[in-house]
């Protein structure tokens, strides 16, 4: 089967053809039909040798949907045929955390050579990819392939970052959102179908300023000189409740803790490498909190999957064919992608 294979650290991940892999025991064989690009994905790719616990050679792709195509012996709980979307944090399944299924914060995550499919497991950019259990999978019911595989990373970790903030977020509150892309825009929406605050939204493009309009912000801005200014009066002068930093830039983080209310919270979900002091006297607010949501459990996949299927929430994709995945690869490093790019086996 085809599949994009990363097999040397630093090098560009190749197209190779590779055997297709026959499930054994509580194994799931997904055939499948779309796999979202992340910028993980990069991280991954530019990695240096040593940096990443992963063994190589593996198959890329970590935000994957398509059909159950085979079961193992001892598989349960899936039929094959069935539309299944993946839940991508593969933890040690042993910890108090996978037990519970957050495997994203899995106790034992720095003793794991692997961190899910396409995370020094083989992932989804391929043919079929073969989960370990159905444990990590969700039912996808009837929506499209192509909108459902960016639920199980950009839209779980967008969700998973508003279920945090939520005691911030009550009636005629306001929630800053930096960055519309791939996840921000998806937050946008999960704020106005979940919450009751006012979204404001802030990007350097005005074509993601035109994505969080149509993803229902309130208002949206550019980020210039004079946005915490901006910020602060279209939310009604006390400053922001909550501000999720899909960035993480030491730009967006400043934004971030300048526009804050003081009791409000931030959190950064961007890896743009920004730091924050945090020191007692100082110039953060207090009562200022700061959360690093990682990704999310697998009991919020199954709500974000159904918060879809209501139509609240609408994925805004760019596909290409996975023959195209080196031209994709190369947009989203240029941030020339609308929304989230999904490639899909060709
Ligand atoms: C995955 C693996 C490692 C770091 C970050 C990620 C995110 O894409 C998960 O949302
Ligand atoms: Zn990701
Ligand atoms: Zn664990």
């Amino acid at each position: 089967m085809r599949a994009l294979r990363l097999t040397a650290w630093g090098e560009p991940p190749e197209q190779a053809d590779v055997e297709r892999p026959v499930p054994r025991g509580a194994q799931v064989l997904v055939r499948v039909e779309a796999t979202g690009l992340c910028h993980s994905d990069l991280h991954v790719i530019d990695a240096a040798p040593g940096a990443l616990p992963y063994r190589l050679p593996f198959t890329l792709g970590h935000e994957v949907a398509g059909r159950a195509a085979a079961l193992g012996p001892d598989a349960d709980g899936v039929a094959v045929g069935e539309p299944v979307v993946l839940y991508g944090p593969w933890g040690c399944g042993a910890c108090g955390r996978c037990a519970v299924g957050w495997d994203n914060y899995c106790d034992r995550r720095d003793t794991l050579r692997w961190h899910g499919a396409g995370l020094g497991r083989d992932g989804g950019m391929a043919e079929y990819v073969l989960v370990p259990s159905a444990r990590h999978l969700a039912p996808a019911g009837d929506l499209t392939a192509e909108q459902t595989a960016p639920l199980s990373d950009a839209g779980l970790t967008s969700y998973h970052a508003v279920a945090g903030l939520r005691p911030a977020l009550g009636e005629g509150a306001t929630a800053v959102v930096i960055g519309i892309g791939g996840l921000g825009h998806l937050a946008v929406q999960i704020l106005r179908a979940t919450t009751a605050c006012r979204v404001l939204a802030v990007d350097v493009r005005e074509d993601a300023l035109a994505l969080a309009d149509r993803s229902g912000a309130d208002f949206g801005t550019l980020m210039r000189a004079d946005t915490a200014g901006v910020l602060r009066t279209r939310g009604g002068g006390a400053g922001a409740d909550a501000v999720l930093d899909f960035v993480g830039t030491p730009e967006t983080l400043e934004l971030a803790t300048g526009i804050l209310r003081p009791g409000g919270e931030v959190a950064v979900v961007g890896s743009g490498g920004g730091r924050l002091t945090v020191s007692k006297p100082g110039v953060l607010p207090p009562g200022f909190r700061l959360s690093l949501p990682f990704w999310g459990p697998r009991p919020q996949l199954a709500e974000v999957v159904a918060l879809a299927r209501s139509g609240a929430l609408r994925v805004e994709t760019e596909r290409f064919p996975l023959s195209a995945a080196p031209e994709a690869i190369e947009r989203l490093r240029r941030g020339r992608v609308r929304g989230r790019a999904v490639l899909v086996p060709d």
